[in-house]
Order: C-alpha cells, then structure tokens, then sequence
C-alpha cells in the first residue's frame, strides 16, 4: 500500500512540478513559526509530523464549487468527503499578524488571495463544518486600480508571504481560517478558476467580545458559477476585479 502510494506521489510531483501549483509551506506568528501540511513528504514520514493546517492531497486546484473539497482542498477523511482535522493549532492573539509563506507561485496564476474564519464550537482539532454557514471574511486582495493582482505580482514582491491581521476585537477561542488563493489563468468561463484552499487551525487570545452573527457563508456554498470573479477574463478584462464571496467582516477592528 505504502509502495502504491510512493508511486502515486512521485508522478503527482512529477506531473505537478512542471505546472508547479502551489500551497501555504509555513505559517509565522511573530517569531513563532509552523511548518505547513507538506503534501509530498508528511505522508511518508514516520512519526507523521504534527501539523496546525489540514492535509492536502499536493499541490493541484479544486475547480468544481459545488464541492466540499472546496472548504479546505479535497482531502478525505477515512474514505468520507471533507478534510480531515490538523492535530494541532497555532495561538495567535487578537490584533498581531500572521504571516503564510506559500511555495513559489507561477507567474501565470494570477488571481485574488482571500482569508476566512470560522469559530470553532469546541476543540478545532475535531470540527468537520460541513456544509454549514460558519465562515466570515476577514481579509481580501485582488487587483490593484493599477492592474497589479495580489497573486502573482504583490505575492512575489513580498518574497511569497501574504500576511493578514487577526481582527483585534475578535472573541477568544479556537477558530478555523480558511485562505485560498484563486487562479484566474483559465477563468473566463466556469469552470475555469483554479481554488487552492487551506486550512489552518488557530487558537486566539484576547479580551475581546465581537463575533459575526449574521451574513455567514458556507463552504460549499459561498461561490457559485455565476458568482462574481469566478469567471473573469484575466487576459482582456480591464475592469475592477470582483472579489468573490462577502464583504470583509468589520465588526472585530
Ligand atoms: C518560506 O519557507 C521556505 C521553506 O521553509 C523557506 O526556505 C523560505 O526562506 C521562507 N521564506 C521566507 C521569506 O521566509
Ligand atoms: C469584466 O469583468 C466584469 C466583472 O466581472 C464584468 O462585469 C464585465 O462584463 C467584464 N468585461 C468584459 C468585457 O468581459
Ligand atoms: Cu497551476
């Protein structure tokens, strides 16, 4: 089984290497860091390295919405859809930065980069959201009024780290934040858009009392094929860009 699954690997990696995708690698909260779900190692490693972000399958998109793959990248869990729980999290306190160094991104995959929380009703180590209306945005980037896209160009100029703030007012406990980038190269129609989530399990720190109640979305759910900027001509469109899902969450600054 072990040896099937080597195999498999090896020609993922070396199918993908040549489109060389992408994922979030490691994750910094001030000097702390956490190495992220390493999809062509972690599996093979014996003991299996404690991990704060959900595995992935490696380093391919979920293109199909509809799916649950799309909430934290299409890894099943014993066999069932839906990610599988991270064994560990980070602790970040309300207000500070986190800091996702993700691989090298290619040129061509051009696209917005988009973070949500979702507040975990217990141990995040355990939660499965489903299909449920939990996620909030806390933070969006997507293309520049000078035509600059978060993902590839800003990315690059940032050396592949994106960082984001916890939103200061933000009640305690134990969240779950998904961060994806969206791939736009073959998006001028659906489906096209390129998804690539991750999961990353936090536990915030804070005196803080805000906590979105209302205008939740799910994953799937939030984004549909006539969703605006799932479909988007990347190469010809010189609009503004919409940024998919809601509106960034306000509420804990
Ligand atoms: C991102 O992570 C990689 C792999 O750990 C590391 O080599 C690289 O230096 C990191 N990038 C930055 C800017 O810290
Ligand atoms: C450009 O994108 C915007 C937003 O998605 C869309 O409304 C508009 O129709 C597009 N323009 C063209 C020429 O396709
Ligand atoms: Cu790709």
């Amino acid at each position: 089984m072990l040896s099937i699954l080597c195999a498999l690997a090896l020609t993922a990696l070396s199918a993908t290497s040549v489109q060389a995708h992408g994922y979030v690698q490691d994750v910094a909260v001030g000097s702390t860091h956490y190495t992220g779900y390493l999809p062509y190692s972690d599996p093979y490693t014996s003991p299996t390295p404690q991990r704060i972000i959900r595995p992935i399958p490696g380093n391919g998109p979920v293109t199909d919405v509809s799916l649950i793959d799309i909430q934290c990248n299409g890894y099943t869990d014993g066999g069932a859809p839906g990610s599988s729980p991270a064994p560990i999290y980070a602790t970040v306190a309300a207000g500070s930065q986190m800091a996702l160094n993700w691989t090298t991104w290619p040129d061509s995959h051009k696209g917005p980069i988009i973070t949500y929380m979702a507040r975990a009703p217990s141990d995040v180590t355990q939660w499965k959201p489903g299909t449920s209306a939990v996620w909030f945005k806390v933070a969006e980037a997507g293309k520049t009024a000078s035509g600059l896209w978060a993902a590839t160009d800003l990315l690059t100029a940032s050396k592949s780290i994106y960082t984001f703030t916890i939103p200061p007012k933000l009640q305690a406990g134990q969240y779950l934040i998904r961060h994806e980038i969206i791939a736009l190269h073959a998006a001028y129609t659906y489906p096209g858009a390129q998804f690539y989530p991750s999961c990353i399990q936090v536990k915030v720190t804070g005196s803080g009392t805000a906590l979105p109640t209302s205008g939740l979305v799910s994953f799937p759910g939030a984004y549909t094929a006539t969703t605006p900027g799932i479909a988007y001509d990347v190469y010809s469109n010189t609009s503004a860009y919409p940024i998919p899902g809601p509106a960034v969450w306000t509420g804990g600054n």
